[in-house]
């Protein structure tokens, strides 16, 4: 270990970060041994719903994006690849350079014609090898997936049961349960779960039992679940009432965090589907009652909007039980990356979370945690400079024990 002043704060930063196992905290990843929810490869990389999203400005014509819609995955895929990297401009978007990444760092000719290269690189490959591969290169310990047991091709995976790989961590995903209520009544119903339509006692004590059942099932090691712009806490919409009846108490009960992923405004234009969702600003004033009211449950908090960022930071202030995590979605892009994160580190110091992957396909971890870390070393290394310069007798152990626990997880959910 260096004395203090003697080493390179930046060499230092980068150091640590390529050496910290990451804990990714919010992914859509399933090992292999889920079958059908476990995607890689070309296919599914190139149809990623942001590059769907990207491609339907600029589709061939005569190919709508209903049309599209109807065709088979390779031929999607092919179409993509044509419009987005064979066509007449350059490949410049966050989702088109990660795709780039992911190519270079398999060793593959990103400026090929076809993705014929591409599909045949790893026809050998067994996904476990390939899970164990992308998981060392691009230095992730662990992922944290999206369980939903109401999903059709989900729930009968953990009903029938499967060996469990314990670097895919649990999380108990309410979006489909408790969102759009009564939607969820149903499936609930099949479940074995003695919900009304009607919010009375024993909804709530039913869906508690469903949370607490399947939190045990799955070790789920936090619950989450993704909220519109206009949720509005206390309130008499049935989500504030299924937060503050269900949701909260059991968190509190079984000491794990709320996860709450707000400002999203889903389906704006539905013909694209995953990638149809957009974005809206939250009244931060919400999530002020709800860390008063719930001052001993831990919400972890990642919200959509850029004008958000600032005031979530301003909330985590006035209230330890919220911890700010990842730059989500529209806001994975290297701009907005730096700008949060200095702030965060600015009104915070190092207690949150920066980033999470969101990945969906396994291959995406080789560029999302790349791009993500390339833009938050630097501003790392900045503070930890402006920090020596102020004096402090700074060591190379001060930034990796810091590094440690804002990218292994933090106290909660490190192991
Ligand atoms: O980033 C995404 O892929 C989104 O479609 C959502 O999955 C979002 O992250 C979510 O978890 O709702
Ligand atoms: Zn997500």
């Amino acid at each position: 270990m260096s004395s203090p002043n003697s080493f390179s704060v930046s060499t230092a930063v980068t150091r640590a970060l390529s050496e910290q196992p990451i804990v990714d905290i919010h992914t859509h990843l399933y090992p292999p041994r889920m079958g059908p929810l476990s995607l890689w490869g070309p296919d599914e990389l190139l149809t990623y719903h942001y590059l769907k999203a990207e491609a339907s400005r600029q589709l061939p014509p005569g190919i709508s994006v209903k049309h599209f819609n109807g065709l088979p995955k390779p031929e999607q895929a092919d179409i993509i690849w044509k419009t987005l990297f064979v066509g007449d401009s350059s490949p410049v978007s966050e989702a088109q350079l990660g795709v780039v990444t992911v190519m270079a760092a398999l060793g593959l000719n990103p400026r090929a014609n076809d993705l014929s290269e591409f599909r045949a690189c790893r026809a050998d490959l067994k996904p476990e090898d390939y899970v164990d591969q992308v998981f060392r290169k691009a230095g992730v310990a662990s992922v944290f997936m999206t369980n939903d047991p109401l999903d059709d091709v989900e729930g009968p995976i953990w009903q029938e049961g499967f060996d469990r790989d314990p670097r895919f961590r649990a999380v108990l995903r309410l979006d489909s349960a408790l969102m759009g209520w009564p939607g969820g009544v149903e499936k609930l119903n099949a479940l074995g779960y003695n919900v009304d339509k009607e919010i009375s006692q024993k909804t709530v004590s039913e869906l508690r039992r469903y949370l607490n059942d399947w939190c045990d099932r799955m070790d789920a090691r936090y619950m989450a679940i993704s909220l519109p712009p206009d949720f509005t806490y206390p309130g008499k919409s049935s989500i504030a009432k299924l937060m503050g009846g269900v949701v909260y108490p059991t968190a509190r009960e079984r000491n794990i965090p709320s996860a709450m992923m707000v400002g999203v405004r889903r389906q704006v234009n539905p013909v694209l589907r995953d990638g149809g969702d957009s974005l809206g600003s939250w009244d931060l004033t919400n999530l002020e009652n709800i860390a008063r009211e719930w001052s001993d449950v831990t919400f972890l908090i990642t919200v959509l909007s850029r004008e958000d960022q600032h005031e979530l930071c301003v909330a985590a202030r006035k209230f330890p039980n919220i911890l700010p995590f990842g730059c989500w979605w529209f806001l994975n892009n290297p701009s907005i990356i730096e700008e949060i994160t200095s702030e965060r580190l600015e009104l915070l110091g190092t207690s949150f979370i920066p980033q999470h992957s969101d990945a969906r396909i396994l291959d995406q971890l080789l560029y999302k945690w790349p791009h993500a870390l390339k833009v938050i070393g630097p501003v790392l290394a900045r503070k930890y400079g402006a920090l020596r310069d102020a004096g402090w007798p700074l060591t190379e152990g001060d930034i990796k024990r810091d590094i440690g626990r804002m990218f292994g997880g933090g106290k909660l959910l490190a192991d």
